[in-house]
Formats: structure tokens, sequence, C-alpha cells
């Protein structure tokens, strides 16, 4: 069977079980399946995948940085590429506003007298900003820093492009490198329909109907947020830009999607990204390697989405009236508030303290929503690694840098169909 097929039946299964888990959650039993079975299957597939984030983003951005040939090209690409991040994200801040707006979820909301929430300080959006420039590389890349490694990769990749023969040999060596974490990934991939079964299942079992119920409208919005959000934006994307059918493109993501939302990490996503970018899509991996790894930071359109979601949820709850102005600013805010932002879970929340910040909503607040933040971050970082494809096919297309395959799928080692 396909591996896309074994990841869905995967997510399929462990929503089954964490539903039957759920409703006998008491048993004594249950507790050890959890403590020995589900949450080490998990947790194994997540750790070695994320064994690779750091190594993988480091050497293909050295060598796609590298390959591109020359500064001129890299900042073309570049530019590109940032322009569509914001506007994407921009867009899905004004939907998830808009959707709140119409929908009024806060409306007639009773807020629970237990919520509390310890606002952490949020950082500036201009420390933020600095805070791409690493003042060690090394440290960057043992706390895998993404931006800071970003930012050195290039910079590195740059300096060998302006080396030329004399970087031969040292590019060559990083290639070898990238080829045989790309196989590294390859493997690990292998555990992927078990694992997100296990973070399925147990996501499931944890959350159960009690607790979801109460923001049923919330959650709902911010689902069908990013779903719209997905099927008009990055449909017109793929189809006119990318060239591409849009059914196509969805079924082709199906992997990449599938492994953001069990894991909601785009950064735990990203080896298998990369991947989906060059087998499925053709896409080369020097355009890959620079717009992917940088997507999975600096652009999260459902994390956006999510926070004019709940900037406005919380208002209403709060009785806070919004002016259009303050909205515009939640808009700018929350794009802003994106770059800076890893790709781990909870970080939309760390985000939506800057964003209620800005518009004077107080970030003790976040308490109401923090108990369903998990399943919300499943679909938003869903979202934010499909508008990373996206994009990407849009760039690699107006780069001429993607061979559609008629039919593709990564099957086991690597083999192509
Ligand atoms: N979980 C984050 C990500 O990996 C998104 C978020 O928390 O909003 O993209």
């Amino acid at each position: 069977m396909r591996l896309v097929n074994r990841i869905l039946l995967g997510l399929v299964v462990g929503v089954l079980v964490g539903l039957v888990l759920n409703g006998v959650a008491q048993a004594g039993w249950v507790k050890g399946l959890d403590a020995y079975v589900l949450n080490p299957l998990g947790q194994i597939f997540l750790r070695l995948i994320k064994m690779l984030v750091a190594p993988l983003v480091l050497l293909s951005l050295i060598v796609g940085t590298a390959g591109m040939g020359n500064a001129r090209k890299v900042g073309r690409v570049g530019a590109k590429i940032i322009a569509i991040y914001m506007i994407t994200t921009a867009l899905a801040v004004i939907l998830g506003l808009v959707l709140a707006g119409v929908l009024a979820p806060g409306r007639g909301y009773q807020v629970p007298a237990s919520f509390t929430f310890e606002p952490k300080p949020a950082p500036s959006v201009v420390d933020t900003l600095l805070n791409v420039i690493p003042t060690n590389p090394f440290e960057a890349l043992m706390k895998g820093e993404m931006l800071q490694i970003i930012v050195f990769a290039i910079l590195f990749g740059l300096a060998l492009t302006a080396l030329g023969e004399r970087a031969k040999g040292l590019l060559q060596l990083l290639e070898v490198a990238n080829e045989a974490v790309m196989k590294l990934i390859m493997w690990v991939m292998e555990l992927a329909p078990y694992a997100v079964f296990a973070l399925m299942a147990r996501m499931v079992m944890a959350q159960g109907a009690g607790v979801l119920l109460p923001l049923g409208k919330y959650i709902v919005i911010v689902y069908v947020g990013c779903v719209l959000h997905a099927a008009w934006l990055y449909s017109l994307i793929v189809g006119w830009l990318g060239r591409i059918s849009p059914i196509e493109f969805f079924k082709r993501a199906a992997p990449a999607m599938v492994v953001a939302f069990t894991t909601a990490s785009s950064n735990a996503t990203l080896p298998v990204t990369m991947q989906v970018s060059e087998r499925n899509f053709g896409i080369r991996r020097e355009i890959g390697s620079f717009t992917l790894p940088l997507g999975a930071t600096v652009n999260m359109d459902g994390t956006a989405l999510y926070q004019g979601v709940s900037a406005l949820f919380l208002a209403q709850i709060l009785g806070i009236p919004l002016t259009v102005s303050q909205m515009a600013i939640i808009v700018l805010s929350a794009t802003l508030a994106s770059i800076g932002t890893a790709g781990v879970p909870g970080a939309g929340v760390i985000m939506l303290a800057m964003v209620l910040q800005s518009v004077g909503i107080p970030v003790e607040a976040i308490g109401i929503i923090i108990g369903v933040d998990r399943v919300v971050d499943m679909v938003r970082t869903m979202m934010n690694v499909t508008g990373d494809l996206a994009c990407t096919t849009a760039v690699a297309r107006s780069e001429g840098a993607m061979e559609f395959p008629a039919t593709i799928e990564v099957t086991t080692a690597g083999a192509r169909q």
C-alpha cells in the first residue's frame, strides 16, 4: 500500500481507537497502554524526525543557496517567496476576523470562573526580527533556532558561491551529506503511519467531548476558516501560478499535511514537506530547500487565521468592542508576529499574546481557550505547511524549477513508482 494511504489509515484508526479509549479511560490497562505503547510510538517518530531538522535545514540551505549560482537569483527567489508568504498570511487574518465577526462565537459565552493564565512577557516585534541574526551559529544549531540557522546558511552559501572553483570540493561534500540526511528521512517516514495512529489516538483519548463542547463554535470556526482559506486561496495559487490542478496538489501534499496535523509542528514536518516538494511535485531542491525552511518559520497562515478568530472571540466574550483600525492592527501584528515564531506546538499562543497586547485585550483571556489549543494547533499547523507548499509551487514555476511528474509516489526506501 502507498505510504500516503498507510498514513491516512493510521489517522482514521487512531481516531477510532482514541474514541474507544476515551470511553474506557478509567480502566487501569489504558494507562499502561498509553505509557508503554502509544506514547513511545509517537515520541520515537517525533524525536527521529526532529533529529534531522537542524542538519537538514543547514545543509539543504547551504547547498540550495550555492546551487542558485548567484546572489541576484537568491535575492529574486527570496523576494518572491517572502512577498507571497506575507500576502497569504494577511489574507488569512482578514478571513479569520470576518468569520468571527459574522458568526460571533463569543456572544453569550459564559466564562468558567476556573480559567487562569500566567501571561509570559510577549517579545516585541522588533526584538523578534533582530533575533534572526545568530550571534553564534553553532549555538543556533544546538538550540534549533530555525531563523538563525537559515540566515547563517544563506550567507555561508553565498560565500561559497563567491569562492567559485575553490569551494567545489566542500560543496560536493555538503551535497553528499545532504543526500544522506534525505535518505534518513525516507527511512524514518516508514514509521509515520504508526506514529500518526498513536499521536491521534492519544489526542482523541485525552481531549474527549467534555473539553471540546463549550468551545465547540470557536473550534469549528478555526477549522472552517482554515479549510476555506486553503480551498480558495491555495487553489488559486497552485492553479493560476503553479499551473497544476488543485485536486492533484492536495493529494500530493497529503503526506506532509497529515504529519503536520498529527504533530502540530511545522518544524517536525519540514523533512516530510521537503521530501514531498521534491518527489511529489518535482520541485528542484535548490528552490524547496530555500522556501520551505523559511516557510516553516515565517509563513503561518493557519496560525494567523487563528489569531484573527481568537482575538475577536475573546473581545466578544469580554465585551471589548474592536474598531476597524484595531482590526487593521490585528492584521499587521499577526502577520509580523508570525515571522519570528518557531514552527513548534503551541507557538501560536505566544503570538496570540503579542496580538492581544497590540489591541489592549488582557492577555489573561488566553486562559479561556488554552485548554483546546492542541486541537486547533493541529489544523492551523496543517494549514501553515500546506501554505508553504502552495507558495513554493508558485515560485518554483516562475523560476522554471518544477518538473511536475505525471504520477509519483514515494514508496519504501524512496523508490519511484
Ligand atoms: N504549531 C505551530 C507550527 O508548528 C503553529 C502554531 O502553534 O500556531 O506551525
